[in-house]
């Protein structure tokens, strides 16, 4: 079997780049280790920027997203028993969505579909072979019998832990890393939202979100310990423990309900440098990794994929290889830029186990700051609805 550019990974990275590249003409096949249903089980994003709906909307698989998704103008930063609105909208003239990575994968899936495009899952013991020549190969295992793939380019889009960035060897790859000393405990849960807009906690408890999916189901955030376990948290100690870190309007607005969801993520920073290894290209999480804090994850994953796909349109149209030479440092500058971004708000939000009285006192001034000062509150929000690609 032969294609243009082998996709590795059927998440958000691996189906938008296939779609943007069915659209440019250059033909592609995405090899996935597990099935549709599993990858669509995974509860993750839940914010997009209007880049990232640009680029839906590019492929043909937006219309869901302005029909069912959540057009929010601002979020709410509560601090010190108070909660104190940022105009997203007022400071840089743009909008946020809220729509599940879950609705985005599917639409992406299901445009595929429709368009008759080649994606193989369950393909097992997925391997990139001779990406330092010209001639890379991908070998899988499906039903028993081993196949391989002939193609001009790889594109390593199979998250944090792909093959893709483990087939490199190390001499040729710099690794960046923090580890948050905190998970974040998420449940999802059919109960309308304690507020319309995204509230972000402070609190000396610990950090609190409250956002949602849609009017009737709500997605609620704790920070808690490393070494807990979900078993540790039954319902109504989550919900008990997210109302204490709210302010009082917030607490007693709050509509509990059984978890249909419930799961505690890592947090960390990862960059890779860089994100070429000759004729094979990392692109979203294979590459890089935020705290959630900055709802950084999908959206990166998106301009990667922008990025990538102009960089093989150039190639194939323009015989010019400019683009794909280039892709690298353009996206790792977008990319660390919200890297920064993630690590800063994570930092201002969260209880770390050295913040201590002083570090407390900090945050609030910073925070403080952001609600109160037109140049603190734009650079906020100028990078929360998304940087320019
Ligand atoms: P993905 O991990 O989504 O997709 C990679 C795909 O590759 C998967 O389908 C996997 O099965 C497949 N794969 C892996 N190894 C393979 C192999 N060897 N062969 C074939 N296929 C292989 N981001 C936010 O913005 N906000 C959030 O609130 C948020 N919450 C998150 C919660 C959790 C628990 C996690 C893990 C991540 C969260 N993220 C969040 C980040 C997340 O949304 C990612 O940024 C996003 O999924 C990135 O998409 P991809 O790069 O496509 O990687
Ligand atoms: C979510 O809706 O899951 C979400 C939104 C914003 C974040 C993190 C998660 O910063």
């Amino acid at each position: 079997m032969r294609t243009k550019v082998a996709i590795i990974g059927a998440g958000p990275a691996g189906l938008l780049l296939g779609q943007l590249l069915h659209t440019y003409g250059v033909d592609n096949l995405i090899l996935e280790r597990h099935t549709g249903e599993y990858v669509l089980d995974r509860i993750r994003a839940g914010l997009l920027e209007e880049g990232t709906v640009a680029l839906l909307d590019e492929v043909g698989a937006g219309s869901r997203a302005h029909a069912e998704g959540l057009v929010h103008e601002g979020i709410e930063l509560a601090f010190g028993g108070r909660r104190h609105r940022v105009d997203l909208k007022g400071a840089t003239g743009k909008t946020v969505t809220i729509y599940g990575q879950t609705e985005v994968t599917l639409d992406l899936m299901n445009a595929r579909r429709d368009a008759g495009l080649a994606s193989i899952y369950e393909a097992a013991d997925v391997t990139p072979l001779d990406f330092d020549t010209d001639h890379p190969r991908v070998s899988y295992v499906k039903d028993g019998a081993t196949h391989e793939i002939a193609c001009d380019f790889i594109a390593g889009c199979d998250g944090f832990h792909g093959i893709s960035r483990a087939s490199v060897k190390p001499s040729a790859i710099e690794t960046f890393e923090r580890i948050y000393p905190f998970g974040w405990l998420g449940i999802l849960s059919d109960t309308p939202p304690v507020s319309h807009e995204l509230i972000y906690s402070n609190h000396p408890r610990g950090f609190a979100l409250c956002t949602m999916r849609s009017a009737r189901r709500s997605r609620y955030y704790v920070q808690c310990p490393l070494e807990d376990h979900i078993d540790q948290w039954p319902d109504d100690r989550f919900w008990d423990e997210l109302k204490r870190r709210l302010d009082d309007e917030a607490a007693g607005k709050l509509v509990t309900g059984p978890s249909i969801e419930k799961s505690i993520a890592p947090l960390r920073s990862f960059v890779a440098e860089p994100m070429r290894f000759g004729r094979m290209f990392l692109a979203g999480d294979a590459a890089h990794i935020v705290p959630p804090t900055g709802a950084k994850g999908l959206n990166l994953a998106a301009s990667d994929a922008h990025y990538l796909a102009r960089a093989f349109r150039e190639y194939y149209d323009e015989s010019s290889s400019a683009g794909i030479d280039h892709y690298s440092e353009k996206a790792l500058s977008r990319v660390w830029k919200a890297v920064r971004f993630s690590w800063w708000m994570t930092s201002m939000l969260h209880k770390f186990p050295d913040t201590g009285t002083f570090g407390a006192r900090i945050q609030l001034a910073e925070l403080d700051y952001v609600t109160h000062s037109n140049a603190a509150t734009t650079s906020l929000a100028e990078n929360y609805v998304g940087l320019p690609y």
